[in-house]
C-alpha cells in the first residue's frame, strides 16, 4: 500500500470544498476534508507545496507514524491551516485502511457503540414567529434537538441568523448559504451585547413555553461575551434547562471559562475553532466545559480527535463534533464514524447540505427519526464524483464580521 498518486481538488458547488484524494500502488483510494472557511486556498498551497511531495511513495498502512512526521517535522506546530492539511491526510488513510479491510470506519475504530447519532440542527428568527416556524420545520424534519438563534431588536444582520433576502437561491432562509455573501470583501454585520442580554432570556422563556420542557434546547455566543456577562446569561437560561450555550467567551482563555462556572450550571461546549489536544488538555482537565466542539477537519484528522475523546472520557466530557455546512460531506462522514464508535458520544451537529454538494459528493450515511448513521459501505463512505466537482470552480468568500455602534471590531 504505496501511496503513488495524491490530488486536491477545489470545488465550489454550494460553497467552497477542499478535498485530498490518495491513491495507492494496489489502486485503493482513500478522501480527506481539508476545507477551512474563508481561507481555504491556504490549506490547497500548503497540501500542494509541502504535504504532497512527502506523501509519495510513503507507506499507506501508517497512520499514527504519518500523523507524527506531518507534524513533527516542519517543527512549526498547530495552527488551523497545517492542522486542516494534517487532517485530510489522516482522514485519507483511514479511509484507504478501511477499504483494505473491507469494513465500514466505525469497525476500525472499535465497533459500534450505539445505533444512531443524535443530531441538532440550527433554527433561527429574526422574531419569535419566524423562530418558532424555523424550530418546527426542522421538527418536521425528524430533528430531536434544536439550536436556537433569535434576532435582537436594534440589531440589523447577525450571523447564525436565516434571512430570505440574503439567500439568493431562494427556498427556505438559510445563513450558511454562500452566494450571497460572497465577494472580494467580507459583509459588515452589526454587534451590541447589551441588547442581546436583554433579549435571549425572553426567548427562551417563549419557546420553552411553547414546545415544552423535553426538547433539547441549545444556543452559540460565537465568543461574543465577555466571562462576567457570559456567566450572567448562564445564570439567567437555567430555568429553560439548555442543553447546551456554546462558546459564550473566546475559547482562548481558560481563566474566563473558569469564572463562567462559578456562576452557572448551564453546561457549556467549546472548541470548534480548537486545531489540538492541547487546546483542550487544561479545560478538559479542569471540568470547564462539557461537550469537545472540535471537529476531524480543524483538529488534524480522526486521531487527535479519537484521543481527545478518550482523554476527555475521564472526565465525563463528551462530543458535540462541529459540523456546519464548511465541513465537507467527507469530514462529516468521518466523524459520524468515530461518534458511532466512541463512548462518551453526546451529540452531532448536522445542518444538511445543499442539493449540489450531494451530487458532488456520493454519500451512504442515513439520517432516519433524529438519528445519523454513517453506513456501512467498507472506509468512510464518500466518493467524489470529478465530473460533477469540475462544474464548479472556487470562488472567493469571506464571513462576515462584526463592528459595535461606534466602528469597534468585536468578535462574531
Ligand atoms: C458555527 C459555525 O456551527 C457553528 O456552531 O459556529 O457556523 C461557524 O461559524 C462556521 O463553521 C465558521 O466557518
Ligand atoms: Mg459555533
Amino acid at each position: 500500500m504505496i501511496i503513488d498518486k495524491a490530488e486536491v481538488i477545489v470545488t465550489s458547488p454550494d460553497r467552497n470544498f477542499v478535498t485530498l484524494k490518495l491513491t495507492t500502488n494496489d489502486g485503493h483510494t482513500g478522501l480527506g476534508d481539508a476545507t477551512l472557511n474563508g481561507r481555504e486556498l491556504s490549506v490547497v498551497a500548503y497540501l500542494q507545496e509541502h504535504v504532497v511531495p512527502l506523501l509519495i511513495g510513503s507507506d499507506a498502512s501508517r497512520i499514527e507514524d504519518t500523523w507524527q512526521f506531518l507534524y513533527r517535522s516542519a517543527y512549526w506546530r498547530r495552527g488551523p491551516v497545517t492542522m486542516a492539511a494534517i487532517a485530510a491526510v489522516d482522514m485519507a488513510l483511514w479511509d484507504i485502511k478501511a477499504k483494505a479491510a473491507g469494513m465500514p470506519l466505525y469497525q476500525l475504530l472499535g465497533g459500534a457503540s450505539r445505533s444512531g447519532l443524535l443530531a441538532y440542527g440550527h433554527a433561527s428568527g429574526k422574531e419569535l414567529s419566524e423562530l418558532f416556524d424555523s424550530i418546527r420545520s426542522h421538527q418536521d424534519q425528524a430533528y430531536r434537538a434544536i439550536r436556537v438563534q433569535t434576532g435582537v431588536p436594534g440589531l440589523k444582520a447577525i450571523y447564525g441568523i436565516a434571512s430570505q433576502a440574503a439567500d439568493a437561491g431562494g427556498g427556505e432562509a438559510r445563513y450558511d448559504h454562500e452566494p450571497a455573501r460572497r465577494g472580494a470583501k467580507p459583509m459588515q454585520e452589526d454587534w451590541d451585547t447589551r441588547s442581546y442580554l436583554r433579549h435571549l432570556p425572553g426567548v427562551f422563556e417563549a419557546v420553552r413555553n411553547e414546545f415544552g420542557p423535553e426538547l433539547p434546547l441549545l444556543h452559540d455566543g460565537h465568543h461574543r461575551m465577555t466571562p462576567l456577562q457570559a456567566a450572567k446569561l448562564g445564570k439567567e437560561l437555567e430555568p429553560y434547562d439548555l442543553f447546551w450555550l456554546e462558546d459564550c467567551t473566546p475559547a482562548e482563555s481558560h481563566e474566563a471559562l473558569k469564572l463562567v462556572r462559578q456562576h452557572t450550571t448551564t453546561p457549556l461546549a467549546i472548541g470548534e475553532v480548537f486545531n489540538t489536544v492541547w487546546d483542550f488538555k487544561d479545560i478538559v482537565r479542569d471540568q470547564l466545559i462539557d461537550y469537545v466542539r472540535g471537529a476531524v477537519t480543524h483538529m488534524g484528522g480522526i486521531t487527535p480527535l479519537k484521543k481527545t475523546m478518550e482523554y476527555a472520557s475521564l472526565y465525563q466530557i463528551k462530543s458535540g463534533f462541529h459540523g456546519p455546512t464548511d465541513i465537507s460531506p467527507v469530514g462529516m462522514a468521518a466523524q459520524m464514524h468515530l461518534g458511532l464508535a466512541i463512548h462518551n458520544f453526546g451529540i452531532q451537529e448536522y445542518m444538511q447540505h445543499g442539493a449540489k454538494t450531494d451530487e458532488v459528493f456520493e454519500q451512504s450515511f442515513t439520517w432516519q427519526n433524529g438519528l445519523l448513521h454513517p453506513g456501512d459501505e467498507p472506509g468512510i463512505g464518500v466518493e467524489l464524483n470529478a465530473d460533477e466537482a469540475g462544474k464548479y470552480p472556487y470562488e472567493q468568500a469571506y464571513l462576515p464580521y462584526n463592528r459595535l455602534a461606534d466602528g469597534t471590531m468585536h468578535d462574531w
